[in-house]
């Protein structure tokens, strides 16, 4: 990115990673005015505190994009959560103005290694389990990215060797080349349907991690996580059947299932740390990024068996009189729940809570997985009516409820001994909680007031 000086920048969003840019551009020298749609966007009293006495901060225009300002920017940088085809944006894109992300701010300038993870679901925990494969393996590395850090802040720190990085498809849209060392799209299966035209919108926008990578891990069972251009690259696969050589995936040997590299056994699948089939897949998925990424086999073997995993993914909370209460309130969307009940269901037969803002998603993808696997079903929020009609008849009960605790009341009086109930709403949370974190926290003290009953 070439910034002069004499140049003003307009900042859009003044959320985590707008704050990372105003950081960024007061360091740099560099004038800038910041816009937000929003009337009280959520940094905004850090940013009015750190920026009092800025020398660089033009203006900060507040409840909507300031036309003027954005078409006289020399450049924009853009947060994610505003879409890059929003009207106005386009009119400055037209008009000549080149539009940043954050992640290509940051490829530019970091000099240490990018791992780059994106996909539809797991791209936390396979972040995560991945950091505590380059502790094990006592390398220099942050995290940063969509999993709650703004990568531009990672410059601030001391530099690292490697740079551990979950992406969303709102960031790749506006990072045309990201040099990683090695990128991954771990699966893709529909979210965001009300930001995208279609699923060949957002597909392309996950391709884009794959943009100057030295080496790619994708998904075997899932065409659309493999490069549609990145020819003579090193590629490594994953999946849940046996391995090509130099490919992981599942082996067994006398019953036993084994993680895989071709055909060397690694690890029993039951050692892992964390349970179902999914996190296996997500435990393949992290030991061939950490492979490209040069981390030794032993502590990539040594933390797989005892990460504890991230909260609000199939976190086992508590069994009252015998049926277990599992939180996977990051489940916001079908892919995400499918993988949690079929994770799951093989163990024991599931109560689900589901339901929220589905985000445009077709919920009879859901059909199958609750069939096979649930008991029954209580929706809730704001397209719970949605969800019961997509899933009529899937299961003998299907009820109702307006807030969490009776939601889990309801769950826990639908289940029989050895069940287990599980919120995976299969949808966003914003229409009763202010995040899935505040979600799966009701969810959690519900169940507790149930275990006082
Ligand atoms: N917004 C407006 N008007 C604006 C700008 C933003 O209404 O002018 C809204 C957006 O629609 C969005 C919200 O504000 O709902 C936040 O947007 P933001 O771009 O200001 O977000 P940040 O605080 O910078 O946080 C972002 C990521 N959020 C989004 O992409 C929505 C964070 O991921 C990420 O951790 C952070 O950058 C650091 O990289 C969160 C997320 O929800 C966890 N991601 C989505 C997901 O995982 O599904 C993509
Ligand atoms: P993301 O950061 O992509 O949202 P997380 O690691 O936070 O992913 O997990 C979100 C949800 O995705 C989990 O709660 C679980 O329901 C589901 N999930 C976990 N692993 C997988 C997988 N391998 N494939 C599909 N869904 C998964």
């Amino acid at each position: 990115m070439l910034i002069g000086s004499d140049k003003m920048i307009a900042i859009v969003g003044l959320g985590l990673t707008g704050l990372s840019y105003a950081r960024y551009l007061e360091a740099k020298g560099i004038a800038f005015v910041v816009m937000d749609t929003r009337k009280q966007p959520p940094m905004l009293n850090q940013f009015e505190e750190e920026f009092a006495d800025s020398a660089y901060l033009r203006a900060v225009h507040l409840g909507g994009l300031h036309q003027e300002n954005l078409m006289a920017a020399s450049e924009i940088l853009l947060s994610p959560g505003f879409p890059m085809a929003d009207s106005a944006l386009q009119a400055a894109i037209d008009a000549g103005i080149k539009v940043h992300g954050d992640m290509s701010l940051f490829a530019e300038q970091c000099e240490g290694d990018i791992v780059a993870i994106t996909g539809s679901n797991a791209k936390s925990t396979v972040t995560a389990w991945l950091a505590h494969m380059a502790e094990k393996a006592a390398i220099d590395f942050a995290v940063g990215g969509n999993i709650g850090t703004a990568v531009l802040s990672l410059l601030e720190q001391p530099k690292k060797s490697l740079y551990i990085l979950e992406l969303s498809s709102f960031q790749l849209e506006a990072t045309p080349q990201l040099n990683a060392k090695v990128a991954t799209i771990l699966n893709v299966s529909a979210d965001h349907q009300d930001r995208y035209e279609g699923m060949a919108a957002y597909h392309q926008a996950k391709q884009k991690v794959y943009r100057g990578a030295q080496n790619i891990v994708f998904n075997r069972h899932d065409p659309l996580t493999q490069a549609l251009m990145a020819q003579g690259v090193s590629a490594i696969s994953f999946g849940l059947n046996e391995p090509d050589l130099g490919q992981y995936g599942v082996r067994l040997r006398d019953g036993v299932e084994y993680l895989a590299k071709g055909l060397d056994l690694l690890l029993p699948a039951a050692s892992l740390s964390l349970p179902g089939q999914h996190n296996v897949q997500n435990a393949l998925a992290a030991l061939a990024l950490g492979e490209a990424a040069g981390l030794p086999l032993d502590a990539m073997l040594a933390a797989l068996q005892d990460f504890s995993g991230l909260p609000h993914r199939c976190e086992f909370v508590a069994t009252v009189a015998g049926v277990d209460f599992i939180n996977d309130s990051k489940g916001t969307n079908t892919g995400a729940s499918i993988a949690a009940l079929e994770g799951l269901g093989p163990k024991q037969k599931l109560v689900l809570i589901a339901g929220g803002v589905g985000k445009g998603a077709n919920f009879d993808e859901l059909r199958t997985a609750v069939e096979k696997y649930c008991r029954a079903l209580v929706c809730i929020g704001e397209d719970a009516a949605k969800i019961a009609a997509a899933l009529e008849g899937s299961v003998a009960d299907i009820t109702f409820a307006d807030d969490m605790p009776f939601a889990v009341k309801e769950a826990f009086r639908l289940a029989q001994v050895g069940d287990a109930v599980l919120l995976s709403p299969a949808c966003a949370s914003f229409d009763m909680f202010a995040s899935f974190e505040a979600r799966g926290q009701a969810f959690k003290d519900a169940v507790q007031e149930v275990s006082h009953d």
